[in-house]
């Protein structure tokens, strides 16, 4: 696989190399009015907006055979692996906001607000894992799903693009892997956090990793 108008450079997987498909917390908490992102004052229509090239990209890699992981930003229930410092500074989380019963719970798995957004909901096979931080590897068997199928080059989209996607990519590259994230299937509440990320991610001759487009991923798949 070749992404030819990958930015810095070339996203070139070897013969020797397999890639996977992340996809970064797609869930209700952060793109549902009257969620756990919307209950922070921001504006969820632009995460929203990149669903269908996050949609394409999901499609092509199934079509491609790729594996693909799902993550949620989601807590148990007892709130055993929450932090008190992410308490402290969201003391939303584990909480039901006034007038949103029936979304649950915020950020716990299993309610109904934690739910993966349909567009984009993953199927039997695929893998689901419910992480307690930012970053995808943290306090998660991540690392180890990839390392168990050879996995050594990732497909990142998801939300948000300077938060859990950004520290995902970060910790990914320091574990060996070339990540490359799809552009216009990421998205942040803030335009400028998200400009200021993907391009500090490919500075530095790709210092973290790459970036293009869903129709060059697309096309690149196929
Ligand atoms: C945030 C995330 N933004 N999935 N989580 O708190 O990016």
């Amino acid at each position: 696989m070749r992404i030819e108008e990958a930015e810095p450079y070339p996203f070139a997987v070897p013969l020797e190399g397999r890639v996977a498909l992340l996809m970064i917390d797609w869930q209700r908490d952060f793109l549902d009015v009257g969620g756990f992102g919307h209950s922070l004052g921001n504006k969820v229509a632009p995460l929203r907006a990149a669903l269908p090239a996050a949609a394409a990209v999901l499609h092509a890699a199934r079509r491609a055979g790729l594996f693909v992981v799902h993550t949620l930003e989601a807590h148990r229930p007892d709130l055993s692996d929450l932090v008190s410092a992410k308490k402290r500074r969201c003391p939303a989380i584990g909480e039901v906001l006034d007038g949103q019963v029936e979304r649950g719970r915020l950020l716990i798995a299993g309610e109904p607000g934690n739910a993966i957004v349909p567009e984009v909901a993953p199927v039997p096979g695929e893998l689901i894992l419910h992480k307690p931080g930012k970053g995808a590897f943290y306090s998660t068997t991540l690392h180890t799903e990839l390392r168990a199928r050879g996995i050594t080059h990732l497909l990142v989209t998801g939300v948000t693009t300077e938060v859990c996607v950004q520290t995902t990519l970060r910790e990914a590259n320091d574990r060996g892997y070339d990540c490359l994230v799809v552009s216009d299937a990421t998205e942040s509440y803030f335009a400028h956090f998200k400009k200021a990320t993907l391009e500090m991610v490919v500075a530095q001759g790709a210092i973290v990793g790459w970036a293009a487009r869903s129709e060059a991923v697309v096309a690149a798949l196929s």
